[in-house]
């Protein structure tokens, strides 16, 4: 069966340009105004950070949370959009330094399982229920510095309390290898599958692909979509690409390797992407060099371009290729492939 597509971004794919190596290029773009480009440029759903969702949360009491995140949910449905998930930004605070959940200071890790159940809150002020775990800083600089068997079995013992929490709450655990860490716990989407099945109730952990972060892995985005997809674990991803092994850039969608994407578009679609209600999300950063006014550009480039695969993938001829893996002619298979992403 066919995908169902509806696009989400987070407001921080909106930004003002700052790198590790120089300051904002770009004023600050208020929330509400970012609000109103999303359907502008077709996208329906919002990625939220919980202080995205409700700023200085730290310093609120549960109930002015809750009172803030109403709001929002009122805001978004004055704009016809949704919630598409919360994540907990466990990696700014000063008690996060050697990671949340994994920390080696008990204190520090309350506070980070203290934090993720007030995500878990706002989402249900949202009406949504995915929340989000991209694990920046559960990892070490230096081996020696954690152990890694108890890091597994305090990640499971934050994810249990979330569960608990709340009883239709979903966790989609985001992996990445290494930035800010040098070494992740969780790098890959086989590590994050793996680590649902020893929660509490394997039924309500799955994943979130970004294809950046497989690429970083040294893996092929397509491929590690569709391990999710065969534990019915894929319930968001993260589209964008990346040159290599480098920094995570966060490039526009098949900006890099037309082809790696056209893969990602064609394993979504054949698998019925989209059917239960997730969101093709994106994570995308506009290049430092782009002026303000034309800073939102990576979205919706980022959006044409799967739509433009999309039709690529059901444009082709599923009897041609089945022809061609019958006969093992994958050299022609490839010149077929190659010759529809040129349009010819
Ligand atoms: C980092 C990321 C993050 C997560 C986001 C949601 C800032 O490489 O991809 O983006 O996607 O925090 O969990
Ligand atoms: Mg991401």
């Amino acid at each position: 069966m066919p995908g169902t597509f509806r696009f989400s971004f987070g407001p921080w794919n909106i930004h003002e340009g700052a790198d590790p190596f120089g300051p904002p290029v770009r004023p600050t773009v208020a929330f509400a105004e970012k609000l109103k480009l999303y359907k502008k440029m077709g996208f329906d759903g919002v990625q939220f950070h919980d202080d995205d969702a409700v700023p200085q949360l730290n310093h609120m009491s549960p109930a002015q949370v809750e009172k803030a995140a109403r709001e929002m949910a009122k805001l978004l449905d004055g704009e016809g959009l949704v919630a598409e998930f919360v994540a907990p930004r466990l990696w700014e605070d000063p008690r996060t330094i050697d990671g949340g959940y994994t920390s080696n200071n008990p204190a520090e890790r309350q506070y980070a399982i203290d934090r993720s159940l007030q995500t878990v809150d706002i989402a249900r002020a949202l009406n949504c229920d995915k929340v989000v775990l991209w694990l920046a800083r559960e990892g070490t600089y230096i081996r020696e510095a954690k152990d890694a068997t108890k890091a597994v079995e305090l990640l499971v013992t934050a994810i249990n309390k979330m569960l608990a929490h709340d009883s239709a709450i979903k966790i989609l655990i985001e992996p990445k290898p290494n930035e800010p860490m040098d070494l992740a716990y969780i790098p890959t989407i086989g590590h994050a599958i793996g680590l649902s099945y020893v929660t509490s109730d394997p039924g309500r952990v799955g994943a979130l692909v970004e294809s950046a972060h497989a690429i970083l892995a040294g893996l092929d985005p397509s491929d590690e979509m569709a391990y999710a997809l065969a534990h019915k674990k894929l319930w968001s991803v993260h589209l964008n690409d990346q040159n290599g092994l480098k920094f995570d850039q966060d490039k526009a969608f098949g900006a890099v390797d037309l082809r790696r994407a056209f893969m990602q578009v064609w394993v979504l679609d054949r698998n019925g992407f989209g059917n239960n209600g997730e969101f093709v999300g994106l994570d995308v950063k506009a290049m430092r060099t782009q002026k303000a006014e034309v800073a939102a550009l990576h979205l919706s480039n980022s959006r044409e371009i799967f739509l433009s695969l999309l039709e690529v993938v059901r444009g082709l001829d599923q009897s041609r290729i089945d022809e061609l893996i019958a006969q093992r002619n994958y050299e022609q298979l490839e010149m077929e492939i190659i010759r529809a992403l040129l349009g010819k």
